[in-house]
């Protein structure tokens, strides 16, 4: 046998490997797919693993193309399946925006975090102080792509809607999550459990639609 060296991909790898250095997203998505990894008897990994292979330049126009660019670099660089999302928050007034440029929408490059979400929250809320509850309907929307090493790709959306409130309330999730009041609940979504979000959210539904193709692509 040859030496491959410590790094070689080998054909009895089960790793996949999640393009996101967002790290609630990497704990959301363990609890999404932890029944189909199981299954299909694949090991999720985090770009942690890989720190040797640069960010993407996310420049696509749309959530399904952003997420198509970021599991297209990391499965060509790394030999192995990856998966990746895109998401973001569209807000109805304003046309769909935030959306693709949801994560900085503050124009805040300085700041990262937790930091940089409130920002974004604030700058959200401050433009729409005018806006009546009745006009203040909005939704995540995620795309959740997989690519295999040979360029085979599948894409899925989700969306979870609500209407956004004039203030952050609750302390779980992330992003905008504190000032997306959830349609039938008198909850924001950082008010819900993990286990409640992951149930309905935009994340959960395109990731559990991804599950399909994870099983009919990789599994044994
Ligand atoms: P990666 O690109 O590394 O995955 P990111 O945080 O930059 O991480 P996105 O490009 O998908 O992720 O941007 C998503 C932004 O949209 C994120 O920063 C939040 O502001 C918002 N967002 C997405 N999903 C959300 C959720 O479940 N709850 C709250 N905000 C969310």
């Amino acid at each position: 046998m040859p030496d491959d060296g410590p790094d070689a991909v080998t054909s009895t790898d089960r790793r996949l490997v999640l393009a996101t250095r967002n790290a609630h997203k990497v704990v959301e998505l363990a609890e999404i797919l932890a029944d189909v990894l199981a299954q299909v008897r694949l090991e999720l990994v985090g770009m942690d693993v890989f720190p040797e292979v640069a960010d993407v330049v996310e420049d696509g126009a749309s959530f399904a193309a952003n997420a198509l660019l970021k599991a297209r670099a990391v499965a060509a660089a790394t030999g192995l399946p990856a998966l990746a999302d895109d998401s973001g928050l569209s807000v109805d007034i304003l046309g769909g925006s935030p959306g693709i440029f949801s994560a900085r929408w503050s124009g805040r490059a300085d700041l990262t975090g937790t930091a940089k979400d409130r920002a974004n929250l604030d700058l959200l809320l401050a433009q729409l102080a005018d806006v009546r509850d009745e006009h203040r309907g909005a939704g995540f929307v995620c795309a959740a792509a997989l690519v295999l090493p040979d360029g085979t790709a599948r894409v899925r959306e989700g969306h979870f809607r609500g209407t956004l409130t004039r203030s952050p309330r609750g302390d779980n999730g992330f992003g905008y999550d504190p000032i997306l009041l959830v349609e039938g609940d008198t909850r924001t979504s950082a008010e819900l459990s993990p286990a409640e979000k992951n149930a309905i959210s935009h994340r959960g539904k395109a990731f559990r639609a991804l599950a399909g193709d994870l099983r009919e692509l990789l599994g044994p």
